[in-house]
């Protein structure tokens, strides 16, 4: 059985949550430019995926066209309203149960990476405190968005290991398919439907030791599914 060596965490819904954060800076720019109340129902399809591909989600849905230089604006703009809606976040903001596991991932020895598809990844670990654990963050401004698999390639070509001695943990549909093309183990968290995760879970402290042991070891068996 191959261990594993390195677990790459997502961050928003795994961490900390900013899903609100996000998709409230996206209604404000929407009511002010366009005079748009964006529906409810669109948030799931911006979470995980990248700025711009959240921006084309809500303008191709309202039919919205513009040149990029403008997207570019608007995004930056998006930008600057969600770092002041995360402005005061703190440790207070981490999710349940993912300091455990970092802790416990680092008494084993394993490597630990931040595949997330925010350009503001590396601030808000710093923000919440969790800095220290990660060994490697990667930056994803250049790589192809989740669902393909290279956010988390990244991380293990990093570390020059093999897709079976990594582990990716995520919240959101298109961040277990990245992870399921990247062909590592998937730790599925949250209310999502993540059919396509090896186990999947409501919260992270359901993830027990016992059962991060034997994920660890190359030897969890799906019928465990929890969730
Ligand atoms: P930024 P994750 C994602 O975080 C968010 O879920 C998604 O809503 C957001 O569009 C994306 O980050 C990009 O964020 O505008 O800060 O670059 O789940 O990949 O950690
Ligand atoms: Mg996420």
């Amino acid at each position: 059985m191959t261990r594993i060596e390195l677990a790459i965490f997502d961050l928003d819904g795994v961490l900390t949550s900013t899903t609100y954060e996000h998709f409230h800076a996206w209604e404000l720019l929407f009511l002010k430019h366009f005079g748009i109340d964006i529906d409810p129902t669109l948030e799931k399809y911006t979470k995980g995926v990248s700025r711009v591909e959240s921006f084309n989600v809500i303008s191709q849905y309202y039919g919205i066209n513009i040149n990029d230089s403008e997207k570019e604006v608007l995004m930056d703009e998006k930008n600057a309203k969600y770092l002041k809606l995360i402005q005061n976040f703190n440790s207070s903001k981490c999710i349940a149960g993912s300091v455990h596991m970092l802790d416990y991932l680092k008494s084993k020895n394993v490597k630990i990476a931040l595949g997330s598809a925010s350009k503001n990844g590396e601030l808000l670990i710093q923000r919440i405190g969790l800095q220290h654990y990660f060994d490697y963050i990667v930056d994803p401004t250049y790589l192809a968005s989740k669902p393909a698999p290279d956010i988390f390639r990244q991380a293990q070509l990093y570390f020059g290991l093999e897709s079976n001695q990594c582990i990716g943990i995520e919240d959101a549909i298109s961040g277990i398919k990245a992870i399921k093309s990247a062909n590592m183990f998937a730790i599925g968290i949250g209310p999502e439907n993540l059919v396509d995760a090896d186990i999947h879970v409501e919260t992270l402290p359901q993830i027990t030791d016992e059962i991060l042991d034997q994920i660890l070891e190359g030897k969890y068996a799906n019928e465990h599914r929890l969730f």
